[in-house]
This record gives C-alpha cells, sequence and structure tokens, in this order.
C-alpha cells in the first residue's frame, strides 16, 4: 500500500509532467532529424525465431505460438541488415522498444531497464566514421532543439543543459583500458566535459571484425559526460557469409536457429552496412538531469521493480 501511496506522489510530481513534454520534443527531433536525411522509419518487430543474442547473460524471453517458439526482440539488429535488403530501404530507423531480461547483479544499475526503447538506425554501405559524425549531429540537434523549446521544463528540473560546440572526441578501448584499467567507461563519463566515442569493442558477432586485422573491430559506443555513462552503441556490420560463420563460430554459438539468417547472408544478400541504438530513456534522463533511469520512466521496469502496474 506504501508503494503504490509513493507512486502516485511521483505520478502528481511536477517534474513528471516536464519529463513528457521534453520525452516529446526529444523522439519528435530524433525522427525529424533522419526524416529529413531521407531515412525511412519501420515499426518494431516485438517476436521472431531470432534476436540480438546480446553480449552478456540474460534470462531468455520467449512466448510460444502454437508449434513455434518466438523470441521477444532484444534489439532489431538481424531486422536492420535483413530490412536493407528491401527496395529503397537504404536508410532506415526504428523508434524500438527491447526487451531484456537482466540478471540480479546490475539491480543497482542506474542506467538499465527491462524494457526500454532505442532509436535505432542503420546505413547501407554506411562506414563507422560517417555513423559517428551523423550521432554526433543528432545528439547536438536534440540538445537545441530541447533547449529552444522547453526552458520552461528545464527550468521546472533546474537543468541547465550543457552546450556542445567542439566535436565528440574519439578514443580506442585499448588506450583508454591501459590508462584506466577496465572500468575506463566509468571513470571516462565521470570526467568528461562532452560526449565522446570509444571505438574497438570485443562483443557480438555481427560487429564487423577490421578488414586484415584479427580482434579489432568496427565498432563504437557513446558515452555521456558527468557520468551519465554509455548512451548508444553501434558499428559496421558483417555480412559475407564465411565470416558470420567464423566470428559465430569463435563466440561458440548454435548455428542451428540462425539458420534462415545465414541463408540470406550465403546467398550474398546483406549488404555492408553500418548503424546504431541510442537508448531514449538513457538519452532523456541526461538531459532532464536526472540520476536513476527509474525517474524518466512512468512505469517502473528497473531489474529490482516489484511490477506494481
Ligand atoms: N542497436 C545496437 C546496434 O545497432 C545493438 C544492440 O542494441 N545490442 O548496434
Amino acid at each position: 500500500m506504501e508503494e503504490i501511496a509513493r507512486n502516485f506522489a511521483d505520478f502528481a510530481h511536477p517534474d513528471t509532467e516536464s519529463i513528457a513534454i521534453i520525452r516529446g520534443r526529444v523522439l519528435q527531433a530524433l525522427q525529424h532529424y533522419l526524416l529529413d536525411r531521407d531515412f525511412k522509419q519501420l515499426m518494431p518487430i516485438l517476436m521472431s525465431p531470432i534476436t540480438d543474442p546480446l553480449n552478456h547473460a540474460v534470462y531468455p524471453a520467449e512466448i510460444q505460438y502454437e508449434q513455434r517458439r518466438l523470441k521477444l526482440t532484444a534489439s532489431m539488429i538481424f531486422h536492420k541488415q535483413l530490412a536493407l535488403t528491401a527496395k529503397g530501404h537504404d536508410k532506415i530507423f526504428i523508434v524500438a522498444p527491447n526487451i531484456r531480461l537482466e540478471k540480479a547483479e546490475i539491480k543497482d544499475s542506474e542506467n538499465h531497464l527491462l524494457e526500454f526503447s532505442q532509436f535505432d538506425f542503420e546505413i547501407r554501405d554506411g562506414d563507422m566514421h560517417q555513423v559517428m559524425a551523423l550521432i554526433e549531429g543528432l545528439i547536438k540537434h536534440v540538445f537545441s532543439e530541447v533547449n529552444q523549446h522547453c526552458a520552461a521544463e528545464l527550468a521546472q528540473l533546474n537543468r541547465q543543459l550543457p552546450h556542445f560546440t567542439s566535436a565528440f572526441p574519439i578514443y580506442s578501448s585499448d588506450e583508454l583500458r591501459a590508462e584506466h584499467g577496465d572500468d575506463f567507461e566509468k571513470i571516462m563519463s565521470a570526467s568528461a566535459q562532452t560526449p565522446f566515442f570509444v571505438t574497438n569493442y570485443r562483443r557480438e558477432f555481427y560487429d564487423r571484425e577490421t578488414p586484415g586485422k584479427r580482434g579489432a573491430y568496427n565498432n563504437y559506443d557513446l558515452i555521456y559526460p558527468d557520468g551519465y555513462g554509455e548512451a548508444l552503441s553501434g558499428a559496421e556490420r558483417e555480412f559475407e557469409y564465411e565470416q558470420i560463420v567464423y566470428r559465430m563460430n569463435e563466440l561458440s554459438m548454435d548455428l542451428q536457429p540462425f539458420a534462415n539468417y545465414l541463408e540470406v547472408a550465403r546467398r550474398g544478400l546483406l549488404h555492408p552496412s553500418a548503424g546504431g541504438g541510442l537508448g531514449i530513456e538513457r538519452l532523456l534522463k541526461f538531459i532532464c538531469g536526472k540520476r536513476r533511469i527509474r525517474d524518466v520512466a512512468l512505469f517502473d521496469r528497473t531489474v529490482g521493480t516489484s511490477f506494481l502496474f
């Protein structure tokens, strides 16, 4: 009962209204920015025989439909690659809900929700530098739109949005790890003044290995300053059948569930591409100056939630 009272006290708080107004403006700015650049907007897919295997262990999120087991979408990575093969779909984006049933280890995370949304995009024949430039433009545009249209809401939240005039720095994970150890993201985020990119992470098989350089990867994360942590992850993609199988085997993956995807690759139908996915709640949290992701989501879906509603 106590929890229900607290929930409705949060609902009644003026910050809740300001955050909702800013959320709308952020979503509008994100979508406009890509629509103005001739991206096509797709609707999200929520269930499929395959989904993103992710780089960390989560509980399986599956449902039964007649004779089939279907996975709930952890990210639309494979559907993005497949969508790029459709006519005229050379630049695409989706406002995509993702389900990730995280384990208790991260129950204290201020950056994770069991269901969240990504602003997820992909460019046929794109490369990492083109995409990083696009992301920087996108973030700067969203900040300028919020600054211009949401002054009253930012004042309510007591938030002075930082102005990013210079280019976002690009570091490689090796150089940061050598300097700061394995916690480099956290340490760098705490001291940074502007968002910055980190490249070259060893993670999921679909992020492209640097051609001719085993164990190096053409991928990137965007990290927010002031301790807000990870904003986005993205990459150039593997698209060649042999290399995809090599990467999956390297991670000891079961290839069988991916048979149809692999068949598309074997026929040479996948395009080279690059893209990324920006966490919408994380962006909102940073813009609103809130420290816990639960503060920008009306319905609590943090790892430790009691699922009140
Ligand atoms: N959306 C991310 C990407 O495009 C993948 C992810 O969320 N795991 O790389």
